[in-house]
């Protein structure tokens, strides 16, 4: 089944301590103002305005959470590096999402949504520096493909990943081409990020199964 399909609008927030308890696997799409992150949620949600999409950059300012089927979260973060939001503005978002990267621990993934013809801006590798250390994946969408020919792509797949690989980080961030206008590379963003949520699945299997071999060692001591 799609794991995105039916997901559902829950709430919205100005602060990351205004989201729902961590519970359950969680990914955030974050991404510079007007990369097309509302767009691709929509696109993968099969939904025309589940998040609100604008021609006006900026349009996301606060948190949206939508509630997958299985019970997981996708987190539409606001759009960064818009030049016509005041400085200080700009600074507090930054913060925002610093905390909310940082600290939100069943964050099991990011989705990195970058404009194909200019991805890996100084701010997005800012996104990937304080991600990364969690040893987590990052995802990149390289979105708006459809304003690429296929020879531009591919020079542009080649060139993100000796950077990334540059970086060291080639084995934790993968990317892909993606069109919300085509609605192309869906599949692939399903089978990544299908593999983020077993993972997290099995590890929380294996600690719910440490969590009951402590009890049992427990109870064996008791009765010493
Ligand atoms: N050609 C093309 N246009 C796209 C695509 N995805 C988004 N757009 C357009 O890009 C603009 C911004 O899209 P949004 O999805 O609102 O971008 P966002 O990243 O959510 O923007 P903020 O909420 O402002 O941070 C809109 O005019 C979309 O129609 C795509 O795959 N191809
Ligand atoms: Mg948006």
């Amino acid at each position: 089944m799609s794991l995105f399909r039916h997901a559902t609008f829950e709430i919205s927030v100005a602060q990351p301590s205004g989201l729902p308890r961590p519970v359950g696997a969680e990914i955030a799409f974050a991404g510079r103002s007007n990369a097309g992150k509302s767009s691709a949620i929509n696109t993968l949600a099969d939904h025309t305005r589940l998040a609100y999409v604008s021609k006006t950059p900026g349009r996301t300012q606060l948190i949206n959470l939508f509630r997958l089927k299985n019970g997981a979260a996708m987190v539409d973060l606001p759009g960064y590096g818009f030049a016509q939001v005041p400085l200080a503005v700009r600074k507090q978002w930054q913060g925002l999402l610093e905390t909310y990267l940082t600290q939100r621990h069943n964050l099991v993934g990011l989705v990195l949504i970058m404009d194909a013809r200019r991805p890996f801006t100084e701010l997005d590798w800012k996104m990937i520096g304080w991600y990364a250390p969690s040893g987590r994946p990052i995802h990149c969408l390289l979105t708006k493909s459809d304003k690429l020919t296929h020879q531009e792509q591919i020079k542009t797949l080649r060139e993100a990943r000796k950077a990334l690989a540059a970086a060291n980080l080639g084995e934790q961030v993968s990317l892909q081409m993606f069109s919300s206008l085509k609605k192309t590379g869906i599949e692939e963003v399903e089978r990544v990020v299908g593999l983020w949520f077993a993972k997290a699945d099995a590890d929380s299997a294996a600690e719910a199964d440490e969590a009951t071999d402590v009890a049992t060692d427990l109870a064996a001591e008791d009765n010493d």
